[in-house]
């Protein structure tokens, strides 16, 4: 069985959607990111970044004692092998998908992330509106950059790494289908391909099943304290706070 520690935003449906795709029995086990269980100490042990998603297969590839594994690129490249699905054997179709997932580890997600934060969430945090600007201004504007990338690939390719789908889609498609929430829905007349790309993907049931896990559990209405807390948390990281994390770590392993 493969525990997956989760909860339903653009990282985690990476992994609940390859799971599906792949027919996999999995227990999807909540990491409320905006109540602190990601500095909880038996998620740091499998996830020293504090961020989900993660994952433990007990009966891993290869045998031996459970493994764990935290980054959502690492779970899906895992999850291929594992499966021999959606990551071709053959060296140069191998690094034809390897090289998209990094692309959208190190762009996509990031950026959006980022260019997300500035949108909705930094002007309750700072009031420097030429601070404000420039950080959208700035992430926003790599979002486009990217959508554009994205559409000229998908122009020549039915996939984005070429004629199969494989986990550069699986890892892409959710941060790709909240662009046009980010950049303007009138954005997809500008990116026909990548449009026909995302619904293409959106109409595959496992890619529903997977979008659609435990949606609930992020649904909660909060309170405006909560919100708060939930800001401070979110948006407050520093080396003090995994300092911390690791020292009641210990304490909870001693
Ligand atoms: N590169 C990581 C990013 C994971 C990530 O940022 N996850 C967010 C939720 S989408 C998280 O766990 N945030 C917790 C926090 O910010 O403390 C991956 O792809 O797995």
């Amino acid at each position: 069985m493969i525990d997956l520690y989760y909860w339903p935003t653009p990282n985690g449906w990476k992994a609940t959607i390859m799971l599906e795709e792949c027919r996999l029995d999995y227990r999807a086990i909540p990491v409320d990111i905006g109540g602190g269980d990601q500095f909880k100490p038996d998620f740091l042990r499998i996830s020293p970044n504090n961020r989900m998603p993660a994952m433990v297969d007990d009966e891993p590839l290869g045998g031996g004692a459970p493994l764990a594994i935290f980054e959502s690129g690492a779970i899906l490249e895992y999850l291929a092998e594992k499966t021999g699905k959606f990551l071709p054997k053959d060296v140069a179709g191998r690094y034809r998908v390897l090289q998209w997932v990094h692309w959208q580890m190190a762009n996509l997600g990031p950026m959006m992330g980022n260019a997300n934060h500035f949108k909705n969430y930094a002007r309750n945090i700072v009031d420097d509106p030429k601070m404000l600007a420039y950080g959208e201004k700035r992430f926003v504007g790599e979002v486009d950059r990217l959508s554009g990338v994205m559409d000229a690939q998908l122009s020549a390719n039915e996939y984005l790494a070429g004629a199969e789908y494989s986990i550069a889609d699986i890892i892409s498609w959710p941060w790709a289908v909240l662009i046009g929430r980010m950049l303007g829905e009138e954005m997809w007349e500008n990116c026909p391909h990548l449009k026909r790309w995302v619904d293409q993907l959106r109409a595959r049931p496992a890619v529903d099943r997977g979008f659609r896990a435990h949606r609930e559990w992020g649904q909660r209405e909060l309170t405006e304290a909560e919100e708060k807390a939930r800001r401070e948390l979110l948006f407050n990281q520093d080396s003090g706070k995994v300092r911390a994390a690791r020292e009641e770590a210990a304490r909870a392993a001693s």
